[in-house]
C-alpha cells in the first residue's frame, strides 16, 4: 500500500522528513509543525507516516504522536464517519469499492480504514481487500489503511480513531471504516461513526436466527446485500424478515432502516448512499448528530482510561496475586467478598498511583 501511495504522491508540500525520521525522538517543534503544514496540505505520504506513528507501540513515540495529533487537532472532525460491518464474504470491500469512486466521482476525498480483528497478523483477508480495491486504491482522492496488526482492541480502536483525525486534517471528507462481524470490534467501531452500516447476507433463515439484538442496537441501517440474480428473491425476503424482526415489540429498536442492496450494481450502492446521505443530513439539522459526537467523544475518553487500568492490572502480578489471595480468604470464609473488593481496590489505586509516576502508557 505504501508503495502504491508512494507512487501516486504528488509533487507538493511536503514535510521534508526522510522516512524513518518519525521514528525519532529528536524532532523539533518546528519540524512537527512542518509535518502537520504537510499533511493538511494533502501530502499522502506524511499522512501514511504520521499514522504509522500514532499506531506504533513504542512507549516513546506515544508523546510525539500525540504532538503531532494536537497540531491537526483543529482541522479534523469535519468528515462523515460511516462504519461498514459484517461477516467475511457478505461484500464489504466490494460496496466501499464502489462507493468509494462513486464519491470521488461527486468530488469527495475518502479514506478508508480497515480493521479486522480476526487476522492479527494482517493476512489473507487484507491482502484481499488490496486486491479488490485495486481500482479504487490508485485514486488520487482515495486513501486506504489497514488497522495494525498485533494489538489489543482497546489499542486498535484508538489507533484507529486517531488515524481518523489525521485523515479528516488532509481533507477527507468521508472516512469509511471497515470491520469484520465479530461482536466486540463491531462496538468499538459503532461508537465511531456517524452511521454505522452492517451488510448481511441474503440467507432468509439467517433473519430469523442470526440476527442479535446486539446487531439491531448498533446498526443504524441494515443491507441485505447479494440482492441480484438468483439470490434476489432470497434478499427481499430477508429483509421483510428483519424489518418484522425490528418492528416487534420484544425488539426495542426503532428508526432502523433495511434496504436490499447489490455491492456489484452502480445503481444500488448509489440508492444506498442516498439513504446514508439524507439520513446524516437530516441529523445535522436536528442536531442528532452532534449529539452522537458528543456521547461518543464521552464514551472514547472515558474507554481509554478504561482500557488503561485494564491493561496495567492484566500486566501486573503484584495485583494478580493479590486478587487470588483475596479470593482464597474468601473461600476460607476468612473475610467476606465486599472486604476483600476494598482491599482490591486499595491495591489497583496505588498500583495505578505507580504507572502515573511512571507515565506509563500500555499501549
Ligand atoms: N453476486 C454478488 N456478489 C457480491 C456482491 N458483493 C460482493 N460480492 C462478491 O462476494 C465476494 C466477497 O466480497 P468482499 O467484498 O471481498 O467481501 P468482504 O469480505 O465483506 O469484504 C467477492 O467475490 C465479491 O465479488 C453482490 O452484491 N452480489
Ligand atoms: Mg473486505
Amino acid at each position: 500500500m505504501s508503495k502504491n501511495n508512494a507512487e501516486k504522491e504528488k509533487p507538493g508540500r511536503q514535510s521534508g522528513l526522510a522516512d524513518g525520521d518519525s521514528k525519532n525522538t529528536g524532532i523539533n517543534e518546528i519540524q512537527f509543525r512542518n509535518w502537520a503544514d504537510a499533511i493538511r496540505g494533502g501530502s499522502r505520504r506524511d499522512l501514511a507516516r504520521a499514522i504509522t506513528l500514532v499506531e506504533s507501540n513504542r512507549p516513546k513515540d506515544v508523546e510525539p504522536a500525540q504532538q503531532l495529533l494536537e497540531l491537526i487537532l483543529p482541522f479534523s472532525g469535519r468528515s462523515d464517519r460511516i462504519g461498514i460491518s459484517g461477516v467475511p464474504g457478505v461484500g464489504k470491500s466490494t460496496f466501499i469499492e464502489v462507493l468509494g469512486k462513486e464519491l470521488i466521482a461527486a468530488g469527495r476525498k475518502v479514506a478508508v480504514l480497515t480493521i479486522d480483528p480476526s487476522s492479527p497478523l494482517s493476512g489473507g483477508s487484507i491482502l484481499g481487500d488490496k486486491t479488490r480495491m485495486m481500482e479504487f486504491s490508485r485514486m488520487d482522492e482515495a486513501f486506504i489503511r489497514p488497522s495494525p496488526a498485533g494489538h489489543t482492541l482497546g489499542g486498535v480502536a484508538r489507533k484507529t480513531r486517531e488515524a481518523m483525525l489525521l485523515c479528516e486534517s488532509a481533507g477527507y471528507d468521508v472516512v469509511i471504516i471497515e470491520t469484520v462481524g465479530t461482536g466486540q470490534a463491531e462496538w468499538r467501531v459503532s461508537r465511531m461513526v456517524d452511521l454505522f452500516a452492517v451488510l448481511m447476507l441474503p440467507n432468509a433463515g439467517d433473519a430469523l436466527q442470526g440476527i442479535k439484538r446486539g446487531i439491531l442496537e448498533m446498526a443504524d441501517i441494515i443491507l441485505v446485500n447479494k440482492a441480484d440474480g438468483s439470490m434476489k428473491e432470497a434478499a427481499e425476503q430477508a429483509a421483510n424478515e428483519y424489518r418484522s424482526v425490528m418492528d416487534s415489540a420484544e425488539a426495542g429498536v426503532s428508526g432502523k432502516t433495511v434496504l436490499t442492496c447489490s455491492a456489484t450494481d452502480l445503481e444500488s450502492v448509489r440508492s444506498c448512499w442516498q439513504h446514508f446521505a439524507g439520513e446524516l443530513s437530516q441529523r445535522k439539522k436536528d442536531s442528532r448528530f452532534d449529539e452522537r459526537r458528543n456521547a461518543q467523544l464521552l464514551h472514547w475518553i472515558r474507554s481509554l482510561a478504561e482500557d488503561s487500568m485494564q491493561q496495567i492490572l492484566q500486566d501486573d502480578s503484584a495485583s494478580r496475586n493479590i486478587l487470588n489471595e483475596l479470593a482464597g480468604q474468601v473461600q476460607k470464609k476468612k473475610i467476606t467478598p465486599l472486604h476483600a473488593g476494598l482491599a482490591y481496590r486499595r491495591k489497583v489505586i496505588s498500583e495505578l498511583e505507580r504507572h502515573d509516576k511512571r507515565n506509563k502508557i500500555p499501549f
